[in-house]
């Protein structure tokens, strides 16, 4: 039996390789994805953030981490998604532009794919043009903001009113989210809905189709 105190390890040492085998392993075990991704992979990337807060951990070893955790997270995704069988509905997701975090944007994208949505993840420094063109190709229901720096934040605010000039804002419900986001931000930017972090924020996803 794996233990997945391995995983969180890994990630939180940046070991790529023992990352991947170890959810390999638990793969094989049937351990259900979403408690490596919540309970480990999660946990270590937050140990590893406030290690670096803290000064006892450097950009390096930042990047190491969430090399690993993506290398993991590309296994285990694919079987995230198995868990669904019709779609709940079309997100698009991407971190806004000028910003390049993408660890917490993808765990979003990935819960949100293995509980039943169609995701379409444009990446990282996404302008408002992509997000408007994106959400007019794939008739989304839901676009997702992700931004992690108080500089970037701001720039949610320019797409939420690209996506009112385009006549889009009634046809879709727009989420946002990242470390230095609150619910009192959505609301002044008037987007749908703010959670902090990728369970929650399925929840959010699940409310919003529904209302
Ligand atoms: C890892 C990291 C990096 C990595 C990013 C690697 C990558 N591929 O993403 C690297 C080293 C590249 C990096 C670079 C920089 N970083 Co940095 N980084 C971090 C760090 C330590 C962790 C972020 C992370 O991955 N957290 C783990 C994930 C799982 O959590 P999360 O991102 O918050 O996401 C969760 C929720 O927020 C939410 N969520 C996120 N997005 C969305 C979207 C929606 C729609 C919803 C609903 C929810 C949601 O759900 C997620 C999952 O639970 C944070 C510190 C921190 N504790 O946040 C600093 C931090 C964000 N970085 C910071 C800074 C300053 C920088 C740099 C400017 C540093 C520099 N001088 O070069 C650059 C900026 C580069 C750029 N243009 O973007 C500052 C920001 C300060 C500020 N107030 O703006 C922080 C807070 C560190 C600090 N205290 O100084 N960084």
């Amino acid at each position: 039996m794996e233990n997945l105190n391995n995983i969180y390890e890994a990630v939180l040492k940046g070991n790529l390789p023992l990352a991947v085998e170890s959810a390999q392993k638990a793969i094989t075990e049937n351990v259900d994805p979403q408690i490596i991704i919540n309970d480990y992979m999660s946990k270590a990337m937050e140990e590893i953030g406030s290690r670096f807060e803290s000064g006892q951990a450097f950009v390096p070893e930042l990047l190491m981490s969430a090399r690993a955790m993506k290398g993991a997270l590309d296994l285990l995704k694919p079987l995230l998604a198995n868990n669904s069988s019709a779609s709940l509905g079309k997100v698009v997701i991407g971190t806004v532009k000028g910003d390049l975090h993408d660890i917490g944007k993808n765990l979003v994208a990935s819960m949100l794919e293995g509980c039943g949505f169609d995701v379409i993840n444009l990446g990282v420094d996404i302008s408002s043009e992509k997000f408007v063109q994106a959400v007019k190709e794939h008739n989304a229901n839901i676009v997702c903001l992700s931004a992690l720096l108080t500089t970037t934040m701001n720039y949610m605010k320019e797409i939420v009113i690209a996506l009112e000039k385009e006549g889009l804002r009634n046809n879709v419900k727009i989420m946002i989210g990242g470390a230095p986001i609150s619910s009192e931000f959505a609301n002044e930017i008037n987007a749908d809905g703010y959670s902090d972090n990728a369970n929650s924020a399925v929840n959010l996803a699940k409310q919003l189709i529904a209302s």
